[in-house]
Formats: C-alpha cells, structure tokens, sequence
C-alpha cells in the first residue's frame, strides 16, 4: 500500500449494485476541499461553513471545467448531466470520526453510475482512490483502533452467525487487546529492570528482580495459555463448525442432511452409493454457524466416481471439527461401522442411531456403551432436537456465554500467543536454571514482541499487509 497519511482518499464504500442510499466516503486532510467540488448546499452556504456531525442536503453536481485543479480533464459529453443526485452530506472534522482524520460522507441514491461520477469528480478535484481496507488502516495508523479491532472491523462485516458477530463486537471494543496490553506492559515493565540490572550492575539478576520476574512471567503464561485455550472454539464461533456426516452406504445420512436444512438438498434413495460428492450447507444453530457436510458412502467399491466420492469424505473427515457417525439402527452392526467406530474415537464426535422410526428389533451392540449416541429418525424426525441441543454443547462450552470473558477467533493472534507462551515458558525455565538475565531478556522480549503483534504494537509492512488487503475498497 502506497501513499501517506497526507493524501485525502475516496471510494464507495457501500456494495456495487443498487441500493436506497450509496455512500462515496472522503478522509484525509483535503475532504472538506476536495467534497467542496462536488456537493452545492441546498441553503447555499459553502459546505466549509458546516458544523462537524451535522446532516445537510445538497445537489451534487460536476463542476464546470476550469475549476477543478485538474483543469477540466473531464469531458463535457453530449449527455454529461450538470446535477448528478440530490444527497445528504456530513462532515466529520478530525479527530472524531472513523479514521481520526477530516471525513466527509456524500450520501446520494445509491446506482453505481451516480456513485461512479461522484468519485470521479473528488478524484480529479485532487482525492486519491482508496486501496482495499485503507480506511481502516488509517484508523489503525492513527490511533483510533489497534490491530486486533481493526480485525473485527472485517469480522464484524463477514459476520454470518449471530454469535460471529457478538465475538467481533467484544474484539471490536478492545477488550482482547486490553487484556494482551496489560500483559505486554508488565513483561515490558520487568524487562526493563532487568536490562537495568545488566547495564548497572554488570551482574546477574538480583534475589528480588529474580522472584518478581518469575512472578511476571508466570502470570503472563497464565494469561497467553487462558487465552490460547479458547482458540479453538473462537473460531468455531466466528466461522462456523464443520460437522461431517459419516457412514457407510444407505444408513440415512443424506436423509439426516435433509432433515437438518429441513429442504430436500440431497438425493435420498434406496440405492446404496447414491451421494458421490461432498455436499456442504449451512445451518443456523441457535445464533452458531454450522456447516454440515454429507459424504459418499464408506465402503468398497470398483465405480470410479464414487471411489472419488469416498476419497474426498476422508478428507472432509479429516478437517471436520465433529464428526457425526451414522448407523442404521435396524441392523447389527456390521465390520464398516465398527470401522468407523474406532476411526472416530479419538475425534469430537456423535453416533446417531438412525431409522428410529422403524420397529427397534435388534439388541443395542455393547461397544455402543463407549459412545454418546442418539436415537433418531432423518424420516420423521424424531430424536433431532436433541441432537442439535447436543451439538452445540460439544462445540461450545460455557466460557462463551460468560459476557465478560475473552476470546480469540483469529488464526494470525492464536499463533502469536502460541510464539509468546514458547518464549515465556523458555524464560522460566532459564530463571530457575539461574542463567544470566541477558538471556533471561532475550525471551522475555520476544514473548512481549509476540503479544505485541497481537495489538499491532509491534507489526511490519508485511503484517499490515497482509491483514487489509483482504477488505475491499471502501472499508
Ligand atoms: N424408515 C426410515 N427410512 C430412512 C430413514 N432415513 C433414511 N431412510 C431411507 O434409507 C434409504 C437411504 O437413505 P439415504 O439418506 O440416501 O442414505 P445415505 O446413503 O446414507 O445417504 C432411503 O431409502 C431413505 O428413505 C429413517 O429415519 N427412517
Ligand atoms: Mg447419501
């Protein structure tokens, strides 16, 4: 990303296509300036003279030739409207407003080709276009959020669950970052008695600096390993959890799909080998996105297409976050099931006892006593209510409903964590070996380091990169 703070930047910021309202969004120093351009006061005042945050109707219009600082490269076309909409406009003067900077918001109907004018216009009046994200870059550079909010800014606007949403509004208010700043402040804090120490003294670690560095390193390994233990089921909150149906042919598992979506998504037949492919869709569970996945069939077979089927189901298998194992409960179990049992045993997973709704004849297998199973019928739907209740108390526990506690959903801040508690714990142990306190800080400093990339207190172009170019432009 090119371009300094010192450039006014623009882009829509609301979606392509139709809408009640479009937004074209100015910030930099020149917004006020560079909007002048475009936008006539209905009361005739200069939109400099406006109050910041206050609303004001205007006609937007392109300007005659000759007053834009480009000097009119706009062509004056045959067809070229004078007055492009009617909108309102806003002012928000820096510091108070999203990226700390002068904004201006020019709100017209919302048709890309009105949209289009309108940036065309501040572009030639002297505004830049907006790289994907850079708005809340800015945001980010300018103080107004750290890393981790700026993050929840994008999961706030991909948000497909309700409970995606509640995780990026708590990282959005900072309370991650809050919690990772205080530890990186009192890692900092010792760090820099300990480096005293080593410059002064010219000795090792004192008796004191010694007990309250293991007494500041042990609380932040406290904190880092809380943290990193909700990971994993942040992220299932924030992208939804891969349930992956397995089984072997015709026990009912593209039925069960069916009855979960509550539409007739799958083919159901009594043929045996019927789903050949992965078929993914997603539900709504109680706010929680789950992706449920129906597989081919697990069994022997010479068919290609299903031998490809049956390939990719161990793969779906391999990256689900629960694993539902499906079998006919009308039958004894067979050597697949028993297969598949002991495939899934050490995985987060469920057994379904399907066809529930047939006469129950056969006596329970005794290995099934090492399962949690559920009798159900994908026909009728019996039994799936409880399933569902089951699942999401597999997925999630507790520590989610706590509206106070801290969670991270991100893979970029779960491997910062892993990196910090790896130096915090080598800094223990270096402690209580009795090495010198220089090395002692190398650890301590990287663990800090870590923890301060969380926050985007420590970061590199790279990093920064990476994370905003994956907003589009105008975000
Ligand atoms: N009675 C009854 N039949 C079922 C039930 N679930 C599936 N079936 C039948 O079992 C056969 C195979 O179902 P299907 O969903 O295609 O199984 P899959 O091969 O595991 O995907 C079909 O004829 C279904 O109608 C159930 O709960 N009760
Ligand atoms: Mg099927």
């Amino acid at each position: 990303m090119q371009g300094g703070l010192d450039d006014t930047i623009c882009a829509i910021a609301t979606p392509i296509g139709e809408g009640g309202i479009g937004i074209v969004r100015l910030s930099g120093p020149h917004s006020l300036a560079v909007a002048s351009y475009v936008v006539r006061l209905r009361s005739g005042y200069p939109l400099s003279s406006v109050d910041s945050h206050t609303l004001h109707l205007a006609d937007l219009v392109i300007p005659p030739s000759g007053k834009r600082k480009d000097g009119g490269a706009f062509q004056q076309g045959l067809f070229q409207p004078n007055l492009l909409d009617e909108a309102l406009v806003v002012y928000m003067k820096a510091p108070r407003s999203f990226t700390a900077e002068d904004v201006v918001e020019i709100q017209s109907h919302g048709g890309a080709l009105v949209l289009g004018m309108v940036c065309r216009v501040c572009i030639e009046s002297g505004a830049r276009m907006a790289e994907p994200g850079e708005f809340t870059k800015r945001a980010f550079l300018n103080g107004r959020l750290d890393l981790s909010q700026a993050e929840a800014v994008l999961d706030t606007i991909r948000a497909t669950s309700s409970a995606g949403l509640l995780v990026a509004q708590r990282q959005l208010r900072g309370d991650l970052a809050r919690e990772i700043e205080q530890s990186r402040a009192s890692l900092l804090t010792v760090l820099a008695h300990v480096e005293a120490g080593i410059d002064f003294v010219g000795e090792d670690i004192s008796f004191l600096q010694r007990d309250e560095l293991i007494r500041i390193v042990t609380e932040a390994c406290g904190v880092v390993q809380k943290l990193e233990a909700t990971a994993q089921e942040g992220r299932i909150l924030r992208e939804g959890a891969r349930i992956v149906i397995l089984g072997r042919p015709n026990v009912g598992k593209s039925s069960l799909l069916n009855c979960f979506l509550k539409e007739e998504r799958a083919i159901v037949t009594a043929i045996a080998g019927t789903t050949r492919d992965v078929i993914e869709e997603s539900i709504d569970l109680d706010g929680m996105m789950i992706r449920l996945i129906d597989t081919a069939g697990m069994r022997d077979t010479d068919d290609v297409v299903e031998q490809e089927g049956i390939k990719r189901a161990r793969v779906a298998q391999g990256e689900a976050d629960l694993l539902l194992v499906v079998l006919d409960g009308t039958m004894p179990l067979t050597i697949d099931d028993r297969a598949l049992l002991s495939a899934v045993r050490d995985r987060k997973h469920m057994v379904l006892l399907n066809k529930a709704d047939l006469a129950d004849t056969v006596p329970r297998d005794f290995v099934l006593a090492d399962y949690p199973t559920y009798a159900v019928s994908a026909k009728t739907g019996l039994g799936i209510e409880a399933v569902k209740a089951a699942l999401r108390t597999q997925l999630v526990s507790g520590c989610f409903d706590a509206a106070a506690s801290v969670m991270v959903t991100n893979v970029r801040h779960r491997d910062a964590l892993r990196r910090a508690g790896e130096s915090l714990g080598q800094a223990l142990e270096s402690v209580q070996c009795g090495m010198a306190g220089e090395l002692v800080s190398i650890d301590v400093r990287a663990a800090a380091d870590a923890l301060g990339e969380i926050t985007g207190a420590i970061t590199t172009d790279e990093i920064l990169g990476r994370i905003f170019s994956e907003f589009c432009i105008g975000k």
